[in-house]
């Protein structure tokens, strides 16, 4: 994570006007009403994208194995000295109307560490792992399991909750909810903060009730396209860079299996863990397949969750940063480090990374946030 970018953006800022016409011409966010904010970070993560990637990790700001929320406390600044460039919150059970999330973070919380990050000059990106609309109106003797996101035991629900569906105006309710906090999320000055929002995702997976086996491909793309519409045109919100998702694919089609349209959708993403040595193959096929269209169409990339291989010491450097430095990868990020009150305080407590991370840190290609600070991705500077 050397600072290699401001070189680079002093280049960009010496084009001929006509020149940088056509280039802030090129791409933008699929929302024709972007913010400007939110516009400048497309085209940062645009230009990001193709120099190296953005290191990113769940509830980084919120806890590790070994603490519980301390203000600008990080698992990657403990570990490195510098904070992820990316960093993703959790929203699963703000649909209920609940104060905390599904892992147990306090959403009020979250809030203010979106606003810290987002001062900082960080990128923020938020998962929802929402309940089942469905069964979760069933009484307890209806259930055959928990009424969770993990709740497949119904192939009816995006059918019930589109607008012919008979939960429609439940999931409006919890669309209005998950508004309200969305609402929150603002600068002192009243700006609306850019995030990446990626509800839906791992869709080619079968675990989640959204998943590929439990709706057609109609159905995926018309809840996409409904929940965008939703929450950009009648919630007014032109702040948000809406993240396509799938778990582990092998070819394009299947990775595009229930698209919405690139007028709905900013970012191509994946997710795909290592789970043994056939991972090399797959990612660098997925990424050659993913990063080739979105470049066709003017989208951003990610590698939106990716984790090491069980046993393997030099993951990050070797298998890795190799694979998608073939690529242009907008960022990638790694899964929360679970809090467990046994190892508060316990010199034994295993560390938040292995050794190996280190080198990914230190190489040109991987940006963290003191690096990306330098191309000031919202552009707050030259306002
Ligand atoms: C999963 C696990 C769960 C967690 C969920 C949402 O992959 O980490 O423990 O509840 O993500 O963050």
């Amino acid at each position: 994570a050397l600072l290699v970018l401001g070189a680079l953006s002093a280049c960009t800022n010496k084009l001929a006007p006509a020149a940088s016409k056509v280039f802030r011409d090129a791409v933008a966010p699929a929302d024709p009403k972007a913010t400007k904010e939110t516009v400048a970070l497309f085209r940062s993560m645009w230009n990001l994208q193709q120099k190296g990637i953005m290191y990113g990790h769940q509830d980084d700001l919120m806890y590790g194995r070994t603490w519980w929320y301390e203000k600008d406390r990080s698992d990657t600044k403990d570990f490195t000295g510098d904070y992820p460039a990316v960093a993703g919150f959790e929203l699963g059970d703000i649909e209920l109307g609940k104060s905390r999330s599904l892992d147990s973070v306090d959403f009020a919380q979250i809030a203010e560490q979106v606003k810290a990050h987002y001062k900082r000059g960080g990128i923020i990106t938020l998962s929802w792992h929402l309940n089942n609309p469905l069964t979760r109106q069933l009484p307890d003797s209806g259930r055959k399991s928990k009424p969770t996101a993990w709740d497949v035991s119904s192939d009816k629900v995006v059918a019930s909750i589109l607008p012919a569906g008979e939960n429609h105006a439940l999931y409006n309710s919890w669309l209005d909810k998950l508004s309200l906090f969305f609402a929150r999320l603002k600068d002192e000055k009243g700006t609306p903060i850019p995030f990446i929002f990626r509800p839906y995702h791992e869709h080619s997976g079968n675990f989640f009730w959204w998943g590929t086996p439990l709706s057609t491909d109609g159905q995926y793309a018309a809840l996409w396209r409904y929940t965008v519409e939703y929450l950009r045109d009648k919630k007014g919100f032109h702040n948000i860079l809406y993240a396509y998702n799938t778990d582990r694919t092998t070819s394009l089609q299947q990775y595009l299996k229930g698209y919405p349209g690139d007028d709905i959708i900013d970012m191509l993403s994946f997710d795909m863990y290592d789970r043994g040595p056939r991972f090399n193959a797959e990612l660098d096929s997925a990424l050659n397949y993913v990063t080739k269209t979105a470049i066709a169409r003017k989208k951003l990339t990610g590698l939106s969750e990716t984790g090491g291989r069980r046993g393997m010491e030099n993951w990050w450097s070797t298998v890795l940063l190799p694979i998608v430095s073939k690529y242009p990868v907008g960022y990638t990020l790694t899964w929360r480090h679970t809090y467990n009150q046994r190892f508060a305080g316990s010199p034994t407590a295993p560390k938040p990374f292995p050794a190996d991370f280190i080198n990914f840190y230190n190489s040109p290609r991987s940006f963290f946030l003191k690096d990306i600070q330098d191309e000031d991705v919202y552009k707050s500077k030259s306002k």
